[in-house]
């Protein structure tokens, strides 16, 4: 008997689970409902994106001669919420029951577990095995204890994978990691390549007229709009990376460079997230371009270790610690976000440019999602939560399944060091060595005290006194503070005054 098979925004796979045996009389039931898109208030580029996408999507199935139910947002009896879009479809369908593959985020995967009783139907909730990992199998390859290295989950993948191995089992060219030869900064007469644009067609266009009428409040811009929105772009845009970024990806990966908002990365995140493009091709096409010549091992390395590696091993991370991963603060951070991660105005050039970028584009690379926006939330002692919600709002690829292991664990290590071997802390130094961003900055980054000098470079130093203790404890970070240690005093102490008065002046009304 029918069953309507309920896909979410981002479960855009034609090879779903749920989607698989669909058989005469299934109807696939899509929904755009507003809980979704205000629960946080999602930029406005990641709202256009996935609409789009799923509208492309369903016209897709339904090109294929499947059934399709599709609510759009202004379908004036839309209920807004998952759960009531079920209900009002039951009634249309009145099927045998539903079908569904396990929502990626905890929230949505409660809701779902309690569709058999609060709507009376049979529910069948299958694995998502798009990803490479089963979430039953993560403790067995990752480990069970209270420290897990991303590096032993990763080598099992490969051997799991097969990705870059050799026919003796043994990784191709000897090492498992090139993250060595990933370090480089980008010398001046590297030019990184000019990206396709996807103009937008007309559902593109009606979505971002219905997203401008109603969420024009949301943080980011629409203006430019022209990432791939259907199967046969987002192939495209993957062959096009594969061919003419991939080759550069793992030398210049850590780099920056002021008015470069992509260089040789992927961009693909969002598009793999949402499901319309799987993280098995992007890595087979990645493989292959090394098999073929096309591409250095230590890129096509960087890339399936940043895939089958820190994607996988991350959203292991999240189901293993929820509920309750996202409550952590080990480091008892309480400072409430500073207004300029919504305005971008700051005189910190490096601040500026990441958050004026995330504002237009919902993306930053990851280094500057890391080592710029993220180290500044570290040393500042912004409280976790804010810096959660900011992350899961700014991002086309955010879904909290990603998001927070990244923020609680990766850079402000408020779960006390789950998986991250010391907190990712650094100076001014660090982004002057990695970009160019301080040759455009008004402060001077070899200034450490003073109306010029970099904050930070006093923030810093204020994290390491202020978690001190934490700090001599790990084996990775006692060299920092020993320095600290010997430091003289009256030094230490003005470092310190300068990052109250520069935090203390920071307006933070909490409004976005
Ligand atoms: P590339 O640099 O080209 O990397 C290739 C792919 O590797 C990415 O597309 C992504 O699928 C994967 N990847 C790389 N690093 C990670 C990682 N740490 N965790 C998971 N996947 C990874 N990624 C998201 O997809 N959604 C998020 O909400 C998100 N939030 C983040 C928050 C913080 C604080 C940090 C430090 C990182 C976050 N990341 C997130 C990871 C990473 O920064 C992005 O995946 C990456 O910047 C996306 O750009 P790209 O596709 O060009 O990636
Ligand atoms: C992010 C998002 C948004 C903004 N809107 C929708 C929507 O209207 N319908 C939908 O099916 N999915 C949406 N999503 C993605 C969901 O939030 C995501 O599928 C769940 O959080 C599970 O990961
Ligand atoms: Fe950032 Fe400091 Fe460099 Fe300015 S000087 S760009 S604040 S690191």
């Amino acid at each position: 008997m029918a069953r309507l098979r309920f896909v979410l925004g981002d479960q855009l796979t034609r090879n779903l689970s749920s989607l698989r045996d669909l058989e005469d009389g299934d109807v696939v039931l899509m929904v755009e409902v507003d809980e979704e898109a205000t629960y946080v208030r999602h930029h406005q580029r990641k709202i256009a994106f996935l609409f789009s996408a799923m509208r492309h999507f369903a016209a897709d199935l339904k090109a294929q001669g499947i059934a399709v139910d599709y609510v759009a947002l202004d379908d004036p009896d839309n209920t807004g919420s998952f759960t009531g879009e079920l209900r009002r479809a039951l009634v249309r369908h009145a099927p045998a029951g539903v079908v569904a593959t396990e929502a990626a985020e905890w929230r949505v995967l409660q809701a779902m577990g309690e569709w058999e009783s609060t709507l009376g139907v049979a529910t069948e909730i299958r694995d998502d095995d798009r990803f490479l990992c089963p979430r039953s199998e993560f403790s067995l390859i990752a480990g069970r204890g209270r420290k897990l290295l991303m590096e032993n989950f990763y080598r099992k993948m490969r051997r799991r994978t097969g990705y870059l191995m050799d026919g003796a089992g043994e990784p191709e060219g000897g090492q498992w990691n090139l993250d060595a030869e990933n370090r480089a900064r980008l010398p001046k007469s590297v030019t990184p390549p000019e990206r396709p644009s996807f103009a937008p067609d007309e559902t593109t266009n009606e979505v971002l007229a219905l997203v401008r009428s109603r969420f024009s409040n949301h943080f980011g811009r629409l203006d430019g709009f022209d990432y791939p929105v259907t199967r046969g772009d987002a192939r495209a845009y993957l062959d096009w990376f594969i061919r003419a970024a991939l080759p550069g990806f793992g030398t210049f990966q850590d780099a920056m460079r002021q008015g470069e908002p992509l260089l040789f990365h992927s961009h693909l995140s969002a598009l793999i997230n949402c499901g319309l493009l799987t993280a098995a091709e992007c890595c087979e096409a990645a493989v292959a371009a090394y098999h073929a010549g096309n591409a250095p091992l230590n890129a096509a390395e960087g890339f399936v270790r940043q895939i089958i590696g820190w994607r996988e091993f991350i959203r292991g991370i999240y189901w293993r610690e929820m509920p309750g991963y996202g409550e952590n603060n080990a480091l008892s951070a309480d400072r409430p976000l500073p207004d300029f991660f919504w305005t971008a105005e700051t005189d910190l050039n490096c601040l500026r440019q990441a958050i004026s970028e995330t504002r237009d584009n919902a993306y930053a690379h990851h280094i500057q999602r890391l080592m710029v926006l993220g180290n500044f939330c570290l040393i500042a002692g912004i409280d976790p939560k804010a810096v959660q919600e900011w992350y899961l709002i700014v991002y086309h690829d955010a879904y909290e399944w990603v998001e927070m292991p990244n923020v609680v664990g990766m850079i402000l290590f408020a779960d006390g060091g789950l998986f991250a071997t010391k907190p990712y802390a650094a100076s001014g130094n660090y982004i002057h060595r990695m970009s160019n961003y301080c040759e455009h900055c008004r402060y001077d980054v070899k200034q450490r005290q003073g109306a010029d000098a970099c904050p930070f470079n006093y923030l810093y130093w204020d994290f390491v006194a202020r978690n001190r203790d934490r700090l001599a404890a790990n084996a990775r970070a006692w060299r920092t503070v020993q320095a600290l240690d010997e430091m003289d005093a009256a030094k230490m102490q003005a470092y310190r005054h300068e990052a109250k008065v520069f935090l203390d002046g920071l307006p933070s009304s909490g409004n976005y």
